[in-house]
């Protein structure tokens, strides 16, 4: 026992991308139990470590934490990543939650089937610079500080700066229309914690490929029309 966080997941960004970043600016070392096969995650399950037989799990302060939502809150509280009061708290939240829906839709977006590829990157950029980015460009113009909530570092920076880094991997000129998310993204990857999970050999995963995605669906059983599902309800909103 080495006292730090333990990540169990698979070896993807998945649904735990965000918090390896959370713990990453926070400036807290973790580790990760990485399963690769669907016989390591059956394992994992039968150790009645994970609540609903899902993950992502991380081991900390004794306790086995799930349900992703859960996790960041506890690691951004601890850290005082988490607003000063009640009402810092729940403007991080309302930028978080958003963010999420975006980054949602990113993470689903390699699953797609390939003939609703185009038009789920479309929907996916429509979105983005539309509906969410808008938002954030607009709290920073209204507010002028350099952070989105109470101006200092929160959680909501954090994964407003993950995010804008998976749109750019959808669409690199996706920031065009968005100079103060464009110095926010300079400026936020220059803080010394977040620049090196940006270096290569971090903790950091990359984008799911054609390989592993095999695998995911592997470990979880995925089915085609699960995707189908998930991105034909997005779809079906526009
Ligand atoms: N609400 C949960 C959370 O946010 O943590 C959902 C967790 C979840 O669906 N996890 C998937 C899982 O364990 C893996 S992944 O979607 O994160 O890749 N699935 C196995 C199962 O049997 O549900």
């Amino acid at each position: 026992m080495t006292g730090k966080p333990v990540l169990h997941y698979f070896n993807g960004r998945g649904r735990m991308e965000s918090i390896r970043w959370l713990l990453a600016a926070a400036g807290v070392e973790f580790e990760e139990e990485l399963f690769e096969t669907r016989e390591e995650f059956e394992k994992l399950i039968q150790g009645g470590a994970l609540m609903y037989d899902q993950v992502p799990m991380v081991e900390i302060d004794g306790m086995n934490l799930v349900q992703t939502r859960a996790i960041l809150r506890y690691i951004a509280t601890k850290y005082d990543l988490y607003g000063r009061n009640l009402e810092e708290q729940a403007w991080i939240d309302m930028y978080v939650e958003g963010l999420r829906d975006l980054s949602d839709m990113i993470m689903y977006f390699p699953l797609s089937l390939p003939e609703e590829k185009e038009m789920n990157l479309e929907y996916i950029l429509q979105r983005a610079t539309v509906r969410f980015f808008p938002v954030y460009e607009k709290a920073l113009r209204d507010h002028g500080q350099d952070f989105l909530v109470g101006n200092r570092l929160s959680w909501a920076d954090v994964q407003l700066l993950e995010v804008i880094l998976m749109a750019e991997e959808c669409e690199p000129s996706v920031l065009s229309g968005f100079p103060l998310l464009q110095d926010f993204k300079v400026r936020s990857s220059q803080i010394p914690t977040i620049n090196r999970f940006l270096q290569p050999g971090s903790q950091r995963k990359l984008a799911l490929d054609e390989e592993s995605i095999k695998t995911v669906k592997d470990i979880f059983k995925f089915e085609r029309g699960m995707f189908l599902k998930n991105m034909s309800t997005i779809v079906a909103e526009y």
